[in-house]
């Protein structure tokens, strides 16, 4: 399965090559589209070099910081004008390890979704302050409980798609950001009935560079969450 790591990076320049140099000895059937948003610490540039030297590393640069949702949006579409039969959504901080992608190209064979999930059983978070894991617990139950799902990691952000699952969404609807757009993404997966398996994963928490989470990511999902509820019509299949 012809496969596309779509990685945003706003400030990233001490993650990536790492990161993407083991992503290329996980599968020889990924590439990985890097999609920075004019990161000032030159992640950008950096990018541009490792893709000189790799055909199988892309990148994409937007004018200006404009969010996580947006800039995966972009990368999808990016990837969907191509032959690409599988889409990953992977943080670039070595957050998400990449020695799960092999589990995640086999799950995917037998589902349209597969999510690293840090809520079920063989999952967790390996070095976070009591207080994030806290905020992220709260998060996926507010989620829950409000959409009425049973995916027990609703903002999880290490995720592999299926192309049809993308093709049939409507990206150009969706404008959440951050957590948000985790949500908004499963819910109208599985609004179109959509089979949505999860997978365990340790997350490990960013040993260099800064979190990009602020006060607004989280009130934009607190309030949004809202609104696609009553909007679960709009999100179903025909
Ligand atoms: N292109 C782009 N990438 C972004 C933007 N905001 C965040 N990112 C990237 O999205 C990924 C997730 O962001 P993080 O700040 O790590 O969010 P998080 O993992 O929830 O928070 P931490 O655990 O504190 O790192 C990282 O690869 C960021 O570089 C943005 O506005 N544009
Ligand atoms: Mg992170």
């Amino acid at each position: 399965m012809k496969t596309l790591i779509v990685m945003p990076t706003y400030n990233e320049r001490d993650n990536i090559e790492r990161l993407v140099g083991r992503l290329m000895n996980v599968d020889s059937g990924i590439d990985v589209l890097i999609v920075d948003d004019n990161s000032p610490d030159g992640t950008g540039d950096l990018a541009e070099r490792l893709a000189q030297k790799n055909p199988r590393i892309h990148v994409l640069r937007r004018p200006g910081k404009q969010g996580l949702g947006p800039a995966y949006i972009a990368g999808f579409q990016w990837g969907l004008s191509r032959d690409y039969d599988a889409f990953m959504e992977m943080d670039a901080d070595l957050s998400h390890r990449p020695r799960y992608i092999p589990r995640f190209l086999q799950e995917i064979k037998d589902a349209d979704i597969v999510v690293g999930s840090r809520w079920i059983k063989g999952g967790g978070i390996a070095n976070w302050p009591l207080s994030r894991v806290f905020l992220s617990r709260m998060a996926s139950l507010y989620a829950k409980l409000i959409l009425g799902v049973s995916i027990a990691d609703m903002t999880a952000g290490y995720i592999c798609y299926r192309r049809k699952v993308l093709e049939e969404l409507g990206l150009d609807r969706i404008h959440s950001d951050g957590y948000c757009f985790q949500i908004e993404m499963k819910y109208r997966a599985l609004c179109r009935g959509f089979k949505i398996v999860e997978i365990p994963i340790i997350f490990t928490d960013r040993k260099a560079g800064n979190s990009k989470i602020s006060r607004h990511i989280v009130l934009e999902a607190l309030i949004i969450t809202w609104i696609l509820r009553f909007r679960k019509k709009l999100f179903e299949r025909p």
